[in-house]
């Protein structure tokens, strides 16, 4: 390579640190070698200098754990996350990860190889080729692009790092050919990334809407993931008098120790007899998902509005009173502007709401039996500053989601999709986020960041195992707590529940994990009685690098109400 010349993959990694990338994910290949060659390459240049690398490159052992890990590398850092994967097998098995961060609306940009251009759709055979690949990864992104030559190869990246950044966010799938990727081209003469739109909202609308709420006395605020950058200008509402509910996705843009905050406790029957007392709901970015509003039976405060960054939420999940159709952070501000002196709340509206959020935690807790010692633990060891990372499991379902209280909008992780197996990837890619990118807050980072805590079952855990060994080897500062029912709790509850308790398949061959944990030298503490886990937490609290806590759900027994699948209305509530 010539002083003047580099290679597209080299081009792919100075593109990227150009854009802020911090980090990335993935499993070598044949198919992405000179990517991940300059990786290295920059990064041993670096290190020679004394310097970090300038992209922090992951190793991960499968692709769906690179995926989720890019995933939760960007949902934690702000910024975008990015895979690597090969060709054919490969881009097939990142896929189901690719759907969680479709889900999830997060901006990953997925790189994938693709064989030498001659050979290319032409049905030859040719190993690692997929037929299709590019409609393949189409059906589980924002979109997908294909660079079709070296002169195009930033044109095609600048636009990809575009689609996934722009609201409503999401991943977006590259597929660059080997030989394209191996060859030389003059240095560009800039690698800025394009500018990302940030969609204005119509004045007159906010007018309109404005008006409607200053007549409003008991207003409240349901934020999803969409207003996580909008916490600034939420809080000018919350100032005014409105009151907050989250999804689980919004959880954190107002701190959840807030004394006008729900938290997520969004669909409980005190909670709902408390909607009926608002005079007015704005919804901000979020979804309305089936699994936080009762399959939309949930009764929500009406008049009902919303402003949401992508046009077609309008009327969808709701109906709605009235909607704006702008970026969050824009549009709740211009609106703060335009209430300002103008909320009169009702006297007591603030009281109600606290009563409500008592009513609906006492609720949760009754159902944890033992295990709301375990609650309690886990937030005295953590305190207000931690990564919160949860996977598919019963507790998660049941207390996980909503009554750990995390403190900010990027501050909790869930498979938002309900798909098994991704928390403790999901934990690493939020670790690493932490460890490399300035979002900590003074001393927390000069300590060296939060600590991720994340919380699986043994079902779960057992899907992207190998990724225990990525967690070690990256020392990633995460303590993972395990809740070990030996098999799928949550099925068997619904056998019981709707199959006349007939249990097929739902017990596992479950390892020893403690044998597993030290095989791959990763610290192991088992909790049998949960008088102890308050030492195990605050041991692994003050150790930097991974642990394993394993809750044996088998000793401490059951929880004191079954938990069989998302809440839906029964004939008592309807
Ligand atoms: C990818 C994927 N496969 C299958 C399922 C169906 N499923 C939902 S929960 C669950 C069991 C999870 O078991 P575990 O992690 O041990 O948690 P527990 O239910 O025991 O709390 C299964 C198989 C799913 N949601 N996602």
């Amino acid at each position: 390579m010539s002083d003047q010349r580099i290679t597209v993959g080299e081009l792919v990694a100075a593109f990227l640190e150009e854009c802020g990338v911090r980090a990335a994910f993935g499993v070598i290949s044949i198919h992405n070698m000179p990517i991940l060659d300059a990786f290295g390459r920059r990064a041993a240049a670096a290190g020679a200098r004394g310097k970090p690398a300038p992209i922090r490159f992951v190793p991960a052992r499968s692709e769906p754990g690179a995926v989720n890990m890019a995933d939760a590398y960007a949902r934690v850092s702000g910024g975008l996350g990015v895979a690597v994967t090969s060709t054919g097998t490969a881009a097939g098995n990142a896929c189901g990860a690719m759907v969680e961060a479709l889900t999830a609306g997060t901006p990953v940009v997925h790189l994938t190889g693709q064989i030498e251009v001659p050979y290319l759709d032409r049905d030859l055979g040719y190993i690692h080729e997929a037929p299709e690949q590019l409609d393949m990864l189409r059906a589980v992104s924002k979109a997908a692009f294909r660079v079709r030559s070296p002169e195009t190869a930033l044109g095609t990246l600048r636009e990809a790092v575009r689609v996934a950044l722009t609201a409503p966010r999401g991943p977006v799938s590259v597929e660059i050919p080997i030989d394209i990727q191996a060859t030389e081209i003059e240095i560009p003469a800039s690698l800025a990334p394009a500018v990302v739109p940030v969609p204005q909202p119509v004045a007159s609308e906010l007018d309109a809407l404005a008006e409607r709420l200053a007549r409003a006395r008991r207003p409240l605020l349901w934020l999803g993931g969409g207003a996580r950058a909008a916490g600034a200008a939420v809080k000018r509402l919350v100032d005014l008098g409105f009151g907050v509910v989250t999804s689980v996705q919004g959880r954190g843009i107002v701190p959840e120790d807030h004394p006008m905050s729900l938290g997520a406790f969004n669909l409980y029957g005190p909670v709902e007899k408390f909607y009926s007392t608002c005079d007015a709901m704005l919804v901000v970015g979020s979804r309305l998902r089936s699994n936080e509003t009762l399959k939309y039976k949930l009764k929500l405060p009406r008049p009902l509005y919303r402003i949401d960054a992508d046009p077609q939420s309008q009327g969808r999940c709701y109906t709605d009173d009235c909607f704006v159709a702008a970026d969050s952070a824009t549009a709740v501000a211009a609106l703060a502007d335009r209430l300002q002196g103008r909320i009169k709340p009702d006297a007591t509206f603030a009281r109600d709401l606290a009563a409500t959020r008592a009513a609906a935690e006492k609720l949760v807790r009754d159902g944890l039996g033992p295990y709301e010692r375990l609650v309690a633990e886990l937030q005295r060891a953590a305190g207000r500053d931690f990564l919160w990372v949860r996977d598919v499991t019963v507790s998660n379902s049941t207390w996980g989601n909503r009554s750990l209280r995390i403190s900010g909008p990027r501050d909790g992780v869930h498979a938002l999709g309900g798909g098994i197996g991704q928390g403790i990837q999901m934990a690493i890619g939020a670790a690493i986020a932490e460890a490399t990118t300035a979002i900590s807050r003074g001393a927390a980072l000069a300590a060296g960041g939060r600590k991720t805590l994340c919380l699986v079952g043994d079902g779960g855990l057992q899907v992207n195992i190998g990724e225990l060994a990525t967690l070690v080897q990256e020392q990633a500062d995460v303590i993972v707590v395990l809740m070990n029912d030996r098999g799928y709790g949550v099925i068997r509850n619904i056998q019981d529940a709707q199959y006349g308790g007939r249990r097929y398949y739902a017990d596992l061959h479950t390892p020893d994990f403690e044998c597993l944990a030290q095989s791959i030298a990763l610290p192991f503490q088992r909790v049998r009685d949960l008088a102890a886990v308050e030492g195990v937490l605050k041991d692994a609290m003050g150790r930097r690098g991974p642990t394993l806590v394993e809750i044996d759900m088998v000793a401490v027994g059951p929880f004191a109400s079954v938990f069989a699948g998302p809440p839906v209305k029964t004939a008592a509530t309807a």
